[in-house]
């Protein structure tokens, strides 16, 4: 009997007590949950996309010179290894013109004297192509997504480039017929030979263009560079929803990260949200450093220890119908921050908020670059972590430029010496990082030696702390709005967010091993000695995880980096 009266009790408890805690844990209506769902993705009709394009083309026709040709050919397929490619991946100036997809597709703009003409080099449709690799367009597919009307196959167009280079008429096989009687031709080509970006991505035109006689050869580039700097109100749904994506994405990271043994899996938190969310994929490696790995601006390993104790920085961005969001969190592991993070994270906030007050129509991107740099200055001398604010020692602790323009790539094209305007969607992201070696790279001079040994009592204390917050800022008429707003900023709102939201994300106890194998020294074309700031380095030793700076340089990479471009 003993034995029924404990079980009913047993289960007495199970039911009233879990039936309490269940009404404790689903909040009501008067509750909301703390991580906030990404709305539905923006819809717009085949006449709104039409209209959209149609658009942008006119706009691209009236920059054009009179009796001039633009030729726009799509991305060629990148190798990852072997016969596998990379995920393909449109050029983005097609896809900004046509919405289209598909590798093998040509776009053809002819301006005579003020008629424009528009035509769609397309692949036809195979039976056996899309057996392997999955439905293409039908002519009639692209027409309703671009609004392009004149569409020719795609097997002609050598003999299309032949005519242009033959200065020739062009009759298609289904008689379509496309004048090159042209006096200047547009490509996509890299700015100079030095771009290595540009000489990579626009390979086939440089070549094409350079084996063109009789033509003016104009770049296309500052023409659609000019016009994707301003977005319009549909690309700016577009690039809300991949901002709402990476908020969600930044939010569960937050709730799970106190559970968390290794970055990769937080890391992973992040790329399961992004394609839950059915992003197209992120718009850059993410960025996920817990601790030190904090100081190193472009952190890809995600191998390290998730520490009680420790700052995790995560720089992530979904890509989402081509746009991409790129947002910046610094939030303390267990949740609260310590007294020496929380002074550094202040001063970045700070410089943040200083930044914004001066953005809006007319201002210039320097001006409210340098609002921010004031108040990093500023707080790194209170700290005492520079002895000298008319100096570029700041330069060793914010070695990265505030921000830069951001669209169809991270780092969006655009003239940064225009004044903002309505439409402009920028990064506002300054950050302070306290490398643990930091000064042991410094230069072995006088002014240096005294300044490492003054800071270095300082230092002890701040030493491995990484912050940087990076939101994304829209320009309107009056001033910026914030589309990063609902991601908690401050620190007391960092703070409540994860208390409240940990009980929102359960985590799957995965495999907690990690290969020490795995750890990768740097991921990108700058980290070769040659590097595209201009640096010559010495070939020889590996100073830092992650960079390949050497020697006595490394410290004040910062002070050549290009000052506009953030990270
Ligand atoms: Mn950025």
């Amino acid at each position: 009997m003993k034995k029924y009266t404990a079980l009913f009790i047993i289960l007495g408890f199970l039911l009233f007590g879990s039936a309490a805690d269940l009404s404790a844990e689903t909040p009501g209506k008067s509750e909301p949950k703390a991580i906030i769902v990404t709305p539905p993705a923006p819809k717009f009709t085949d006449a709104e996309r039409q209209t959209e394009l149609a658009r942008r083309r006119i706009e691209v026709f009236k920059r054009m010179k009179p009796n001039s040709i633009f030729i726009l050919r799509s991305a060629e397929p990148r190798n990852y290894a072997g016969d596998v490619d990379f995920y393909y991946r449109q050029e983005n100036n097609l896809y900004y013109l046509t919405n289209l997809k598909q590798n093998g597709a040509t776009l053809v703009l002819v301006k005579n004297g003020d008629k424009n003409q528009e035509y769609l080099f397309l692949p036809k449709r195979s039976p056996q192509a899309e057996t392997w690799n999955g439905r293409m367009y039908s002519n009639e597919d692209a027409q309703r997504i671009s609004g392009l009307k004149t569409i020719v196959e795609a097997s002609e167009t050598q003999n299309f480039l032949q005519a242009v280079k033959d200065k020739k008429p062009f009759t298609a096989k289904d008689g379509t017929s496309i004048a090159v009687a042209a006096e200047n031709t547009y490509f996509l080509l890299p700015f100079t030979e030095r771009d290595a970006d540009g000489m990579a991505e626009f390979r086939r035109e440089n070549e094409f263009a350079k084996s063109l006689a009789g033509y003016k050869t104009e770049n296309a580039r500052p023409i659609v560079d000019d016009l994707r700097l301003i977005k319009s109100p549909y690309e700016i749904k577009l690039m809300q929803h991949a901002i709402d994506i990476t908020t969600e994405a930044q939010m569960r990271s937050m709730a799970m990260v106190g559970r968390a043994k290794h970055e990769y899996e937080v890391q992973a938190e992040v790329e399961y949200t992004f394609r839950r969310r059915n992003a197209d994929y992120w718009g850059y490696p993410s960025i996920v450093g817990c601790g030190p790995n904090a100081t190193t601006l472009h952190y890809v390993e995600s191998q390290g220890e998730v520490k009680h104790g420790d700052l995790m920085l995560m720089d992530v961005g979904a890509e989402y119908d081509h746009y991409t969001a790129d947002v910046t969190r610094t939030f303390p592991v267990n949740g609260k921050f310590t007294k020496e993070q929380a002074e550094i994270y202040q001063i970045v906030y700070d410089a943040q908020e200083a930044a914004a007050k001066l953005a809006k129509p007319g201002a210039s991107f320097g001006q409210v670059g340098d609002a921010a740099t004031e108040v990093i200055k500023d707080g790194l001398f209170k700290l005492g972590l520079i002895t000298d604010k008319n100096s570029d020692q700041y330069r060793v602790w914010y070695m990265h430029g505030f921000g830069h323009w951001l669209g169809m790539n991270v780092h969006d094209v655009g003239n940064y010496g225009k004044p903002l305007q309505a439409g402009m969607i920028f990064t506002n992201e300054p950050g302070i990082y306290l490398r643990e070696d930091a000064l042991e790279y410094l230069p072995d001079t006088p002014e240096w030696q005294t300044f490492a040994a003054k800071v270095r009592p300082v230092f002890e204390k701040y030493k491995t702390i990484g912050v940087r917050i990076e939101d994304d800022m829209l320009v309107t008429n009056s001033g910026v709005e914030w589309m990063t707003r609902k991601l908690p900023r401050s620190i007391a709102a960092v703070e409540a967010f994860m208390a409240k939201a940990e009980k929102e994300v359960s985590l799957a106890q995965a495999e907690r091993e990690i290969n020490p194998a795995f750890a990768v020294f740097g991921f990108s074309q700058s980290n070769l000695p040659e590097n595209k700031f201009g640096f010559v380095f010495p070939s020889g030793k590996t100073v830092r995880q992650g960079w390949i700076w050497t020697g006595k340089s490394a410290t004040l990479s910062g002070l050549n980096h290009v000052h506009l471009h953030g990270e």
